[in-house]
């Protein structure tokens, strides 16, 4: 089976830039894919992407060196598996708040006797070789996003979960609940101190310690504090600042920090 390089720079202590696709098209998973990104994540749940989509999606990036992976929309099984056959070579789910949702999760990403994913790989054996069905339960890479105050209180007992290779912080979910304003990079002390926990556990428990940001420059910071995989912005947020910078620099003015998408 192809190896799952993500899982060799874990090994290896180096740090996974993920890029990560909200727009529904193959030719922007192609684009992205092609740039250099560890990874690349068709993001389901806040992306304005269906599972038709998905497919062309991970079929581009299969033409790529960027590692595929998804994030769903929830924590269905039928749904993670379904996408797993479709070539994603990780998924991150969302909203995990208790051990025994992690659980769930983990099992629909493994075959028995490890999980309960159905038999079926598809697209796993086309981008993956003829030994995937032997290979994909340690192969496929699975993250847990830590964003509710119940996920962050159970952030050990998850972390626990066999066969869970990590969590993914999101951000904005987080501050919002732990302050009331959602912000990717809010430096509230209930934001920090949070932040600072789930690190110490993943580094105690030698899990991956995922996060969102909202730039480059943002995703080194998040590194030098002891992340191993950050996502420097989405699609739109790139699209959206390229844009304005380049209007901007041709009517010599200054580049406005934000736009119409929020970012
Ligand atoms: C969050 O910040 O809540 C996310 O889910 C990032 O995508
Ligand atoms: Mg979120």
């Amino acid at each position: 089976m192809r190896a799952n390089t993500l899982k060799v720079a874990v090994a290896e202590h180096r740090p996974i830039i993920n890029g990560w696709l909200a727009i529904p098209s193959s030719y922007s998973a192609e684009i992205l894919g092609h740039q250099g990104y560890d990874a690349v994540t068709v993001d389901l749940q806040h992306g304005m992407i269906d599972f038709a989509s998905a497919l062309t999606m991970l079929q581009a990036l299969s033409a790529t060196p960027a590692v595929p992976l998804v994030r769903v929309a929830d924590d269905t099984p039928a749904r993670i598996m379904q996408l797993l056959d479709a070539g994603a070579y990780g998924v991150i789910c969302p909203m995990i708040s208790t051990a025994e949702q992690a659980q769930r999760f983990v099992s629909a990403c493994r075959y028995p006797p490890q999980g309960t994913r159905s038999f079926g790989p598809a697209r796993g054996l086309l981008y993956g070789g003829a030994d995937y069905p032997q290979h994909a339960n340690h192969e496929i890479l699975t993250l847990a996003m830590i964003e509710t105050r119940e996920g962050l209180a159970n952030i050990e007992h998850i972390l626990a979960v066999d066969g869970l290779d990590g969590v993914f912080i999101g951000p904005n979910d987080l501050s919002l609940t732990l302050t009331g304003t959602a912000s990717a990079e809010s430096t509230h002390p209930n934001m920090l101190s949070a932040i600072e926990r789930v690190l110490s556990c993943c580094r105690n428990k030698q899990k991956i310690a995922g996060i969102f940001c909202t730039s480059g420059a943002a995703a080194a910071q998040r590194i030098a504090a002891g992340f191993n995989f950050v996502t420097p912005a989405n699609d739109v947020m790139q699209l959206g600042r390229a844009s304005r910078e380049a209007i901007a620099l041709a009517r010599a003015q200054d580049i406005p920090t934000t736009g119409a998408s929020g970012y």
